[in-house]
This record gives C-alpha cells, sequence and structure tokens, in this order.
C-alpha cells in the first residue's frame, strides 16, 4: 500500500501544487504517494456553507466549528490509524525525528486552518496532533501542509537516491552540514579550501566535521548543546 496524504483545505486547488512536481511529483506519477484534497467548504452548514463562527469569549477572527472538522474526518476514507495533523503557529515544533515517524506510517490526515484557528475540543476528542513549521506566522496552514509533505514524502523508499539519504543522516545526527565547493577552484580571486584538493581523505572529513561543528555553534547554539549533551553521554568518540 502507498503512502496516503488527506489534506483538509478550504483551498483544495493548493495541493499537490509544487509536490506534483521534480522528485515528488515523479513519486507521485509512480504511485509511491498519493495526495487527495478534500474541501472543508462541502462539510458547510446552511444555505451560505458556513465552516466558521465568531469566537466564544469575543475577539478578531473567526473559529472553524467542531462539527464540519469532524465531517471531514468522517468523509475521508482514510483508517483511524493515520496519524492527524492540525498545522498551526501554535503546535509543537517540527522536527526531523516527527518527519521520520510519519514516513514511516501509512500517510497523514492534515488539517489546515484559516481564520484564528479550529474549535479546541475536536482537535482533542479526534486525537489530532498539532504542528508549527518555525517561529513565524504564515496566512494559513496549507504551506505548512506542503513544507511537511515534502519533508515526508523525500523519506520514502526509492523517492530519492541513496546518495542524498546519506545527507539526510548528518542533520538527524544533530549537527548542521558543513560548506561545499565545486569547479572553478579560483572564483573571483577566492580559492576553494585547500584540504580539498589534497586527496586526503582523512584529512577531508576531519576538515568537514570541525566546519559541522564550529556552524552549528555560531548558527543554532540549542542544537550544539544539544550535540554536546549528547557527545558526553556517548564518550567523546562519538559524532
Ligand atoms: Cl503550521 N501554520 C501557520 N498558519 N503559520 C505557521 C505555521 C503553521 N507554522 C509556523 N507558522
Amino acid at each position: 500500500m502507498s503512502w496516503q496524504a488527506t489534506v483538509l483545505t478550504l483551498f483544495p486547488e493548493m495541493f499537490p501544487g509544487p509536490l506534483g512536481l521534480s522528485l515528488a511529483g515523479r513519486a507521485l506519477e509512480n504511485g509511491v504517494w498519493s495526495c487527495a484534497a478534500e474541501d472543508l467548504r462541502e462539510q458547510g452548514l446552511g444555505r451560505h456553507r458556513a465552516v466558521d463562527d465568531s469566537p466564544f469569549g469575543g475577539g478578531a477572527g473567526m473559529v472553524i466549528r467542531p462539527d464540519v472538522v469532524d465531517a471531514a474526518l468522517a468523509a475521508t476514507q482514510a483508517p483511524v490509524d493515520v496519524p492527524r495533523v492540525f498545522l498551526t503557529p501554535r503546535g509543537r515544533p517540527l522536527r526531523q525525528q516527527d518527519v521520520q515517524r510519519y514516513a514511516q506510517g501509512p500517510g497523514l490526515v492534515l488539517l489546515c486552518g484559516r481564520f484564528e484557528g479550529v474549535d479546541e475540543r475536536v482537535l482533542e476528542s479526534r486525537k489530532i496532533e498539532q504542528i508549527s513549521i518555525g517561529d513565524y506566522v504564515l496566512s494559513g496552514g496549507e504551506t505548512a501542509a506542503l513544507v511537511l509533505l515534502d519533508a515526508c514524502v523525500r523519506l520514502l523508499p526509492g523517492v530519492m537516491g541513496s546518495e542524498e539519504s546519506g545527507v539526510e543522516e548528518s542533520f538527524s545526527e544533530g549537527l548542521l552540514e558543513y560548506p561545499h565547493y565545486t569547479r572553478p577552484a579560483v572564483w573571483e580571486g577566492q580559492n576553494v579550501p585547500e584540504v580539498l584538493l589534497s586527496g586526503n581523505h582523512a584529512a577531508i572529513a576531519a576538515w568537514r566535521q570541525k566546519q559541522a561543528e564550529e556552524i552549528t555553534r555560531e548558527r543554532r547554539p540549542d542544537l550544539w548543546s544539544a550535540w554536546l549533551a549528547r557527545r558526553e553521554r556517548n564518550g567523546t568518540a562519538a559524532t
């Protein structure tokens, strides 16, 4: 059985969007994964197919109704064991480990919000995880859903070449990657680091490791602390 994405959204035309192109698009054509976008409006109430209402307690914006979300979930063919995710800046930050777990499962049901959000009761009672893709605010969950799907699909068996899967590991190991260089060896008077031209593979590996550590320490003190703590636990030999 192929990995199945079901997206509940007010903008079904946004899917598969860019994931219909390139590697993910080829995998979609080959049946490695599927993408069904379901219009939340189809579950809307009344003549105007209303999906939202004003928040109890007052305040700006509109909130998506729990009965509408429940009807949309019930209308999907997705089994109950498929993880359900609501994309929201209020969610738990997405990590590569989450992506690995989702990619290993049967697929995802993704709920995309617009407006202020979704009634909390349906998120709780229908076991919908709340996930954020970073500390900034998007106009809706759709572009975040595309990000999450991209991250999952590239891990599905046969989607990417084995070279790239190796790169994957370096990030899962907790360091940012070392810098890359290609021809010309001199560009605008700037040389490529000499060690990379040496043919000394041990020296190159050591240089890359040191670069990865320095870049991580500078750019991501959070990852650096975690990496140091892990090295401490595992003994200095481990990377
Ligand atoms: Cl998942 N949704 C929205 N609307 N904004 C976000 C986000 C999600 N993650 C970060 N910002």
